[in-house]
């Protein structure tokens, strides 16, 4: 594919905002359709609400259609939500989640394409090109990042090193031996990658890469910093998940000021978790998505348990299509002690503003005289680690401080060796629930 091919892909990116909508809405009334056609589920849910397809005549009447959930998934487990034919089905992903079965989503050759289109647009966006060399280093498999990456790195016409997740210094050899330019992984890997290269004596911010792209995992600022300056690249945060299409759902831009959902396929909405009501772009809730141009397993109003809010002002880079501010967390996430709504990546986020420590850090629930008790290991970094007792004393005072003035609790901070947290190849294990239930 070559650039004009690429400008041409992403001018969906710059469309005037009357077309976008009246591009939406037909695709949602077609889909609609669709969907009330070929799973009973939806149709039922419809039928519930005496809601028909035909009513959908404006963009605003998707208020009308019922929201799923990821138990509707486990539910219909795994093929109860298709809504074509086995033989036009081309791929099947599935996600693990915590309990019980897999959640299971398919693709129809189309749905590849669009799934290939938006990583594309992602890729270009964030300034790769075919004449950049991209690892990735999302797992390959039944989880969506490593193909979906793939099939965009392909369709931009660069060139693709399938790494896979581990063998973390193979991945590094890898790096520098090919010139890697780009490379897609979550950003807590990306922080393991970068130990291992100055654990090997390379130094990242000499070699070739300049442009990283992560997900799969809410990270904070603190983080971006630590990767950008530790391997002197440019960070770009992308969302996705399985339900929907996979990786490439929104993505930064070079301006990295929010997501730009790519809303000519996933079609965005933030709700008061609690209630269901629909919020006025800028206000904080959970994103709610449906997408409107996958025909294997259409997704009309998906609850994501994510919590965000769409940027109304425009973006400088000149995209019209609208932005999704940071992942702030997953409702399900949280936890609540002693009364206060805790969530980890508000730790994170408080954590790396301090000095002397590493990013690699640890989460701990327990149970302690029937209450519920948090506590946070945190590593430190070699140069800290040789430091007197009084030193890390007041750098553990100062953690405690930092997170006190985030979550409004002070918590027990444990100082623990480098390199004594486990590293984790995929999306990162932060907390370990110990509470007695
Ligand atoms: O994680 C898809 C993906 C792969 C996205 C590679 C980006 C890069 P799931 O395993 O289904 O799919 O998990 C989806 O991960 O609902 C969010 O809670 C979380 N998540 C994904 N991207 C981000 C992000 C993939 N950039 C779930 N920031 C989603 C914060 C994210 N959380």
């Amino acid at each position: 594919m070559d650039l004009t091919v690429i400008d041409n892909l992403c001018a969906a990116d710059f469309m005037r905002v009357e077309h976008l909508r009246e591009l939406q809405l037909a695709r949602l009334k077609n889909i609609v359709k669709h969907a009330y056609d070929n799973v009973a589920l939806f149709r039922s849910r419809m039928d519930e609400r005496g809601v028909r397809p035909e009513h959908i005549k404006e963009l605003k009447d998707i208020a009308l259609l019922p929201f799923f959930k990821k138990i509707d998934l486990r539910d219909t487990y795994p093929f109860g939500l298709f809504a074509v034919p086995q033989s036009e089905i081309v791929r099947l992903h599935a996600s693990s989640g915590t309990t019980g079965k897999p959640i299971v989503v398919a693709y129809t050759k189309q749905d590849l394409d669009v799934w290939s289109e938006v990583m594309a647009r992602a890729l270009a966006g964030a300034g790769l090109n075919k004449n950049d060399i991209v690892q990735v280093a999302y797992g390959y498999g039944l989880f969506t990042g490593g193909l979906g990456a793939h099939r965009g790195v392909e369709a931009i016409g660069a060139t693709v090193v399938p790494a896979s997740v581990g063998n973390t210094q193979r991945q590094v050899m890898l790096m520098r031996d090919f010139g890697v330019n780009g490379i897609c992984c979550t950003p807590s890997y990306f922080l393991h990658l970068i130990e291992a290269a100055n654990a090997a004596g390379i130094d990242m911010r000499e070699l070739p890469i300049r442009v990283g792209i992560f997900g799969a995992e809410p990270w904070s600022q603190g983080m971006r910093e630590r990767l950008e300056e530790g391997a002197g690249i440019k960070a770009f945060d992308i969302y996705g998940l399985s339900e929907i299409i996979g990786p490439g759902v929104a993505v930064e831009c070079t301006e990295h000021a929010g997501m730009h959902v790519y809303e000519d396929h996933f079609y965005p909405e933030i709700i008061d978790p609690d209630t269901g009501e629909v919020l006025p772009d800028g206000e904080f809730g959970e994103l709610v998505l449906t997408t409107l141009s996958k025909y294997a397993m259409p997704m009309i109003r998906y609850r994501t348990r994510d919590l965000t809010r769409i940027i109304t002002e425009p973006c400088k880079c000149g995209r019209t299509i609208r932005r999704i501010d940071r992942i702030s967390a997953r409702s399900d996430d949280m936890f609540i002690i002693r009364g206060v709504n805790v969530f980890p990546s508000q730790i994170e986020s408080a954590l790396l503003t301090v000095e002397g420590v590493s990013a690699n850090y640890m989460i701990i629930l327990s149970t302690e005289n029937g209450m519920d008790s948090i506590a946070l290991e945190v590593e430190i970094n070699e140069a800290s680690f040789s430091d007197q007792v009084r030193e890390l004393e007041a750098l553990q005072k100062r953690i405690s401080a930092a997170v006190e003035s985030v979550i409004g609790l002070r918590i027990k901070v444990k100082l623990v060796a480098p390199k004594s947290i486990a590293r984790s190849e995929g999306k990162a294990k932060r907390v370990i629930d110990n509470r007695v239930r």
